[in-house]
């Protein structure tokens, strides 16, 4: 299965670019509190062992993960940052507000990295049951609080990648 060969927890830091000197919001829905927890655990002590230090990030709750786009932009409109991490949890219920929310904040995130050009990381359990939650935040498929961390990591990244004949929006 494709998401298997993707299994970011288990990463090389020597293949990611130097995040020393980057600084990282960290947006977290109240929701699910557990399971956003240990994705924040997991996230935090990537940065952490990337060589971050914990003044270099900045955390604020929110809600639920309706609220994470929203406060994405306060903390990017707040700090001087190189990528801010978005971490909720939504389980399927029985209402559709699954979907709305779901895509309320993939769309909200979206917009925030083309308007802005700050990568805004999607890390957003999207599942069924509780359980598949729990795989997913220190389980068996590994923890996407550490993958989000390595996505933000690479994004930030991108912008001191110097190419030879450089092109792209306004020249
Ligand atoms: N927020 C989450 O982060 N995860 C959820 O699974 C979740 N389920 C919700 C189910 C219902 C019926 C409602 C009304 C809200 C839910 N929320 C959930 C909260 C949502 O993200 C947001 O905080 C509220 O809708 C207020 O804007």
């Amino acid at each position: 299965m494709a998401s298997v060969q993707q299994n970011l927890s288990v990463f090389d830091k020597s293949q990611l670019p130097d995040a020393t000197k980057m600084h990282f919001g960290i947006a977290v829905a109240e929701w699910n509190s557990v399971i956003t927890g240990a994705l924040y655990q997991g996230a935090y002590d990537t940065l952490i062992s990337c060589g971050v230090s914990p003044d270099q990030i900045h955390k604020i709750d929110v809600p639920g993960s309706f609220e994470l786009t929203a406060g994405a932009k306060f903390l990017a409109s707040n700090y001087k940052l190189d990528a801010v991490i978005c971490l909720g949890c939504v389980i399927q219920g029985e209402t559709r507000h699954f979907d709305f929310i779901c895509q309320a904040v993939a769309n909200g995130l979206t917009n925030l990295s083309v308007m802005s050009g700050l990568p805004f990381i999607f890390g957003v359990l999207t599942t069924d049951t509780e359980e598949q939650a729990k795989e997913r935040s220190g389980g068996k498929h590994g923890n996407k609080g550490i993958e989000a961390a390595i996505t933000a990591i690479k994004m930030a990244g991108l912008k001191s990648q110097k190419t030879k004949n450089k092109i792209g929006f306004g020249g």
